[in-house]
């Protein structure tokens, strides 16, 4: 009789050490989300078209996603470079479409290389993803700077480039 009141006892410490610890593990999960959430890119989706980018015009800061859906007929890519701080959207759009070559475009506004490109062939996504940290109060362009041939201006000339400002 006594040895099976203790072992109940025993028992019934056990299963509250389990209910405890379960609890413990239920309660902790919405922190986990909520770490994971941070750290979650927010996704920035380009659209690209002969011979134009479609993307938002401002975006929060921190880390995003850049996806690139090319609904044109030719091969595109998008090219994510930070603005020299300084650099106003309309001396980029008047420097991309005065024709300057990518390397010489890259030099007149970006602050260091690219972050990144990411190609797409005509109707497709492509699956991959660019990730980067966009720094407040900055902005980047996104530029094509394909050719349909070597002797046919950049596509960033004909049109191929968008200015994003990071909030
Ligand atoms: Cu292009």
């Amino acid at each position: 009789m006594r040895n099976q009141r203790s072992d109940r006892r025993r028992i019934a410490r056990a299963v509250t050490w389990r209910i405890v610890a379960m609890l413990a593990l239920f309660s902790s999960r919405p922190h986990l989300a909520s770490a994971q959430a941070t750290m979650r890119p927010h996704a920035i989706r380009i659209v690209g078209t002969d011979y134009a980018l479609a993307g938002p015009d401002t975006v929060g800061g921190g880390l995003a996603a850049f996806y690139f859906e090319n609904r044109g007929a030719k091969q595109h890519e998008i090219a994510v470079v930070l603005a020299r701080p300084g650099t106003t959207a309309a001396q980029i759009v008047a420097a991309a479409k005065s024709g300057l070559p990518a390397p010489k475009l890259g030099a007149a506004y970006s602050d260091g290389p690219p972050l990144g490109a990411l190609f797409a062939a005509p109707g497709h996504t492509n699956q991959a993803a660019l990730v980067s940290s966009l720094e407040r109060g900055r902005d980047y362009v996104i530029v094509c700077t394909l050719r349909d041939d070597p002797s046919m201006p950049e596509h960033a000339e004909l049109g191929m480039f968008h200015v994003l400002h990071v909030r």
